[in-house]
């Protein structure tokens, strides 16, 4: 595992807790921690249960599995490296930087037998499970309408530090590729491939002092984003993510409004899926944690509702599982890639302020 932080803590967890929850997942050694600070990364690795820390992700692909999870530019080499040695990999989301590192990463994917997912571990939260099973069986009818917003609002404070999110060769770009990315791979999940965008991106506050102090450092990527989006399947789609949506800490959201029925979600409330079948008298609001409910059976009776870190625990389940029985898994580096060219589409159609073909 390469790094340590939030994604690290997210992914750690969820191996520890799978041999309870899924007696049936793969068994799991959490064998090598790999961090530059070679101290942080022991008391990470002792608290999280790594055997062994690296300080150069070189030395730690005698592994089975290769989780990077680090900031979006160290995506590139390390997981083309491990792919190149047939090493199976979840890289976190976005894939990188930028569209020629995605392809780079894809391509690798490709030539390799391996796994290669990618975090986008709002595919495994149950609700949107349910919604896709909805949507497949054409009880939403044909789809009309898709919005997706991913409102934060941890810069609203103007003293909130400047980090690798906000730099444009760290993290490629800011709420597009870091918020955008979810919402575009789950629309691909729920709706389907998109044909064109329309985008406008906004920077608000164009520097920040680094957490400790010292000079203020430019924020070179976007603070937020909208989008129009024309999907093949000739839905109209609206897209918007912002780290600067006042009160709203982490609303993944999304409405799908459809010819004979519509849903809604929303991270904040994520046990739950407001559905609106046939008559189109009003939404129901199905409570997602019964057993016959995605995952259902896994965790706890009727009622007992789930976290956001359960996201994780599914989406290991089916990475780990993949790759014991070497079957497919999705989300691929193809969806990755797939991802990569709505980010890039939109950027380009914000700087050209014209719509732009995917
Ligand atoms: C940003 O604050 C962030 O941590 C994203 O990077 C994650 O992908 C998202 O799940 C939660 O918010």
């Amino acid at each position: 595992m390469l790094g340590y932080g939030f994604m690290g803590d997210a992914h750690a967890n969820a191996l520890r807790t799978l041999p309870q929850f899924f007696p049936d997942a793969p068994e799991v050694s959490l064998d090598v921690l790999v961090g530059r600070d070679a101290a942080a990364a022991g008391e990470a690795a002792d608290r999280m249960g790594f055997s062994r820390v690296e300080t150069d992700w070189r030395d730690a692909l005698d592994v089975d599995v290769f989780y990077n999870l680090g900031p979006n530019s160290v995506h590139v080499e390390p997981t083309v490296a491990a792919l190149d040695a047939g090493v199976h990999v979840l890289c976190e989301k976005p894939l990188a930087p930028t569209l020629d590192g995605a392809e780079r990463m894809a391509a690798a994917a490709a030539a390799s037998d391996a796994v290669a997912a990618v975090g986008f571990n709002y595919r495994f939260v149950p609700a949107v499970r349910y919604a896709r099973e909805l949507v497949e069986a054409g009880e939403l009818g044909e789809l009309r309408h898709a919005r997706f917003r991913y409102l934060q609002d941890w810069l609203v404070d103007p003293d909130a530090p400047w980090t690798w999110r906000l730099d444009a060769d760290a993290a490629g770009s800011g709420a597009l590729g870091d918020l955008g990315a979810h919402s575009f791979d789950l629309a691909r999940y729920l709706v389907g491939d998109v044909d064109a965008v329309s985008g406008h991106a906004e920077t608000f506050v164009d520097e920040r002092v680094p957490e400790g102090g010292g000079d203020p450092r430019p924020v070179t990527v976007d603070d937020a984003f909208a989008a129009h989006a024309e999907f093949e399947c000739g839905a109209v789609g609206t897209f918007e993510a912002t780290r600067y949506a006042t009160g709203r800490r982490n609303q993944h959201a999304f409405e799908l409004d459809g010819s004979a029925g519509a849903v809604r979600f929303d991270l904040q409330r994520l046990n739950e899926l407001e559905v609106l079948r046939g008559d189109g008298r009003g939404f129901e609001t199905v409570l997602v944690t019964d057993d016959d409910h995605p995952y259902g059976e896994q965790w706890w009776p009727s009622g007992h509702a789930l976290g956001w870190e359960q996201t994780f625990v599914h989406e290991n389940y089916e990475f780990l599982s993949a790759v014991a029985d070497g079957a497919a898994f999705e989300p691929d580096f193809g969806d990755g890639l797939a991802v990569q060219r709505l980010l890039d589409a939109v950027a380009e159609s914000s700087d050209r302020r014209e719509w732009v073909a995917v």
